[in-house]
């Protein structure tokens, strides 16, 4: 099970690190090199998907990451066709930070069948958008509302709301390629409130900005856009020995 995996890593490391994987954003040629970089220099899975998808084919990206790698691979689903396999889990989204049903209920009632059929791991997790600078693909595409950047209580009653829906993770989204990374004390106010573990993502650019979110409370740092350049590969290991805190950092 992938979300005993991540509580694992999670009790273990201090906490984890998941590195997406945008099928518009990573060439075939480079995919797979990319894959075993992460590998090797000690990220604990991946995310797959995107709010948008232009060019790239879902499906056949996802068996190219499946068979390159042994991690977990998980579906960040932007839409119902990103349900499919081969994948080990996929984070079963609700927007919580806004108030559109199509994305509270509407499509997870179109992609619960296939998820059953397919036998993936649905993993329920409370997505919040927050304020970053601009709007974001996320925040467009699913027309809803962030939470203001200097309002951590509303993200903290909203965390707290998830949890007691049922919810397993609570997912803290700046937006992918965001100017501005979730704020440190909205970080620190949601891990506070709830018992579920809380993901940070977007605009993380820095393995510190990555530490000063997991010192606040985050259990799993997510980062994405700041690898589409091959020259920042090797900084894998950076953010990944910052991230897992109890590891003693081997030089
Ligand atoms: C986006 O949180 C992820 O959903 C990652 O964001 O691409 O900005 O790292 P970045």
């Amino acid at each position: 099970m992938i979300y005993e995996y991540l509580l694992n890593t999670i009790s273990s490391k201090g906490a984890a690190y998941l590195i997406l994987l945008d099928p518009d954003k990573l060439s075939d040629d480079k995919l797979i090199p990319f894959i075993q970089n992460c590998e090797m220099n000690g990220a604990d899975g991946f995310l797959v998907g995107g709010s948008l998808i232009i060019d790239g084919d879902f499906e056949s990206f996802l068996k190219k990451v499946k068979s390159s790698t042994s991690l977990p691979v998980i579906i960040f689903p932007g839409e119902v066709n990103q349900v499919c396999q081969p994948a080990d889990a996929i984070l079963f989204l609700s927007v919580v930070s806004g108030r559109n049903p199509e994305h509270l209920i509407g499509k997870h009632v179109l992609a619960a069948p296939i998820i059953k059929k397919k036998k993936i791991e649905p993993i329920s997790t409370g997505y919040i958008i927050v304020e970053s600078g601009s709007m974001t693909t996320a925040e467009y595409i699913s027309g809803s509302k962030p939470v203001p950047r200097n309002k951590p209580e509303i993200a903290a009653a909203t965390a707290l709301a998830s949890q007691y829906l049922g919810m397993k993770l609570i997912y803290l989204e700046a937006g992918s390629g965001a100017s501005q990374s979730v704020p440190n004390e909205m970080v620190k106010a949601v891990s506070e409130y709830c018992d579920i573990p809380v993901i940070v993502g977007g605009g993380i650019k820095t393995p510190q900005a990555a530490r000063e979110k997991v010192d606040n409370g985050a259990e799993i740092i997510v980062t994405g856009n700041f690898f589409e350049e091959e020259d920042k590969w090797h900084l894998v290991k950076n953010f990944a020995d910052a991230v897992h805190f109890k590891i003693p950092v081997v030089v």
